[in-house]
């Protein structure tokens, strides 16, 4: 059941959903809503998804407008991949701390002491970092993404832990960038076991920005999309998982007779694996950035043409 939160639409949520459908319309706006989103803007959403299945919809997305609600690097990605729409993100502050490890600076040193390494790059980064790099690729398709380079040696970055799940399935050297994913570093090996006891009979599944212990340990690692996919397909009632709230709480509304329990432990659990980023947004931001257009994406002319040639690869290779 939706709750109202402190900043939601003042109004109520039935209210604010009624003004944000006739706002879509009178604007021609399409709004893309990730996975991580909460709860009640994936009610007024077009599209919802993992960075890949929103970057490959933004491409063909025909309003005027295109509201992401996510963070920066989405939003950016979306402007690059249909430049003539006006592409809004309801609130500049989203941003991502696992882009911000990496900067074009570090990344041009970092390429200098590894010349013979293709570089890939995972799609939480910035339209800087994206220019510098041969291809993005998301979680779901980061193996297949390092296998389609031509060399031996790949730089992965900017999550050491992804780079690690990949680099145990790829017979290329796999060059990590150290960056990690706050709201996934958190998890570790002992408190995967403590919930292992409490919920013995769970289908584990884990984020590959999970630590590697924790990946070990996990009965699956799976991309938010593939997480999705894999409950619809697995036979358990009782599933623990290790990501970002707003994937569990997607998990309980499509499937509300099984059970989906954080493999975080803390009472506070709802806050410490909720991405103050993704949290952000509410439907007041998204009221707001109808009600304004303010907020739009704008990319600098010389950084569009090589950051798009990378994420067009990996949506070929993705395909
Ligand atoms: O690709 C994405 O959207 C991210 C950042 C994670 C995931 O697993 O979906």
């Amino acid at each position: 059941m939706l709750q109202a939160t402190a900043h939601d639409a003042p109004e109520g949520i039935e209210a604010a959903l009624t003004r944000v459908a006739a706002l879509k319309r009178e604007k021609d706006a399409f709004l893309l809503c990730h996975n991580y989103q909460a709860q009640e803007v994936k009610r007024v959403a077009d599209a919802i998804g993992d960075s890949f299945q929103l970057s490959a919809r933004a491409r063909t997305v025909p309003s005027k407008w295109i509201v992401f609600c996510g963070v920066r690097f989405m939003a950016e990605t979306a402007k690059l991949l249909n430049p003539s729409k006006r592409v809004i993100l309801p609130e500049s502050k989203a941003g991502c701390d696992l882009a911000d490890s990496i900067g074009p600076e570090s990344l041009r040193k970092f390429k200098a002491e590894h010349p013979r390494a293709r570089v890939v790059m995972y799609i939480n980064s910035s339209v800087e970092v994206k220019a510098l790099s041969d291809a993005i690729c998301t979680s779901s398709n980061a193996l297949k993404v390092v296998e389609a380079m031509d060399s031996d040696e790949v730089i992965f970055g900017p999550d050491r832990n992804l780079a690690a799940h990949i680099s145990g399935r790829t017979s290329k050297r796999v060059i990590p960038w150290a960056g990690s994913c706050p709201i996934h570093e958190v998890f570790t090996l002992q408190m995967l076991q403590r919930a292992r006891k409490n919920v013995p009979d769970a289908c584990v599944i884990v984020h590959p920005e999970c630590p590697p212990d924790v990946q070990e340990e996990a009965d699956e690692v799976l991309s938010t999309s593939q997480m999705l996919e894999a409950v619809g397909r697995l036979k358990a009632r009782r599933f623990l998982i290790g990501t970002e709230m707003g994937l569990i709480e997607q998990l309980r509304e499509l499937h509300p007779d099984r059970e989906f329990w954080p493999v975080y432990e803390h009472k506070s659990c709802d806050e410490a694996c909720a991405c103050p980023h993704m949290k952000i947004t509410g439907l007041h931001s998204v009221l707001r950035a109808l009600q304004t257009g303010e907020e739009a994406i704008e990319i600098a002319e010389k950084l569009r043409a090589p950051a798009l040639r990378a994420v067009e690869r990996m949506l070929e290779i993705g395909k």
